[in-house]
């Protein structure tokens, strides 16, 4: 059931049915993206899309994401490719509501995951390459801008705790410094000097009850809906 919540005005937003404002949410694994979206999917004017990470542990009977995780040498650049292409899905999904909301991003695949994957030896520089040359085109081609990004940042030592305690069973192995690792790659990325943001960025400490982030994201409505940062 949707349920009609007081919302801010962003009608100066909208420009025929198509017009939308694109927002992605970003943060390291675990960080509480999924309670963000259930949250403002209640919003009758918000339409949200969640990470198609199901279709990744299912493509033709092959689990790519388990397969990234036991042998990512192996696996890496098969999954990028196909996590970017399910992204790319993502991005042009046509949204009949005035807000797209959205959960990751292309971006975050390409400045946080595969610039890990790189670094730490589990891409070649010819994988690198290949799949940094298809974001290009992607970017420079296809309509995947976004409006806004909610980053919600989290400490990678609660994340760690959090993750073992849901237990998804790709996801056991993961070790603390891959968090480490990719949380400073979001630091740099949404909070640093890289130059490569799409979009401004909304940051919300993300270190924090279940209770309290519901009160942060009512907090934060007109900016996360309508950008009035
Ligand atoms: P949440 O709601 O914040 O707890 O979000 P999660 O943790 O369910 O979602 P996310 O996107 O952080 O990760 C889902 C799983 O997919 C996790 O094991 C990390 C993996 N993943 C997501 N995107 C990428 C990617 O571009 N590359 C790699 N290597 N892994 C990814």
């Amino acid at each position: 059931t949707r349920i009609e919540l007081p919302r801010p005005d962003y009608t100066m937003l909208l420009n025929g049915s198509k017009a939308r404002f694109t927002v992605c949410v970003e943060g390291n694994i675990g960080s509480g993206k999924s309670t963000l979206l259930n949250h403002f999917s209640k919003f009758s004017d918000v339409q949200t899309f969640q990470e198609p990470v199901q279709k990744w542990r299912d493509v033709k009977g092959n689990n790519l994401l388990a397969l990234m995780y036991e042998d990512p040498k192996r696996w890496a650049h098969t999954f990028q490719a196909y996590v970017q292409m399910t992204m790319v899905e993502q991005h042009l999904q046509p949204c009949q509501a005035p807000v797209k909301l959205l959960e990751r991003s292309l971006y975050s695949g390409r400045h946080c995951f595969v610039e890990n994957l790189y670094k730490s030896g589990k891409m070649t520089n010819a994988e690198y390459t290949v799949y940094c040359e298809w974001f290009k085109v992607i970017t420079q081609n296809l309509d995947v801008g976004v409006d806004l990004i909610v980053y919600l940042r989290t400490d990678p030592d609660l994340l760690h705790a959090r993750i073992k305690q849901r237990a998804r069973c790709e996801e056991l192995t993961i070790p603390f410094h891959y968090l480490s690792d990719l949380h400073s790659l979001h630091e740099d990325w949404l909070m640093g000097t890289t130059g490569s943001l799409p979009a401004p960025v909304l940051v919300l400490d993300a270190n924090d009850t279940l209770a309290n982030m519901f009160k942060k994201f009512e907090e934060h409505t007109s900016e996360i809906l309508c950008g009035k940062l």
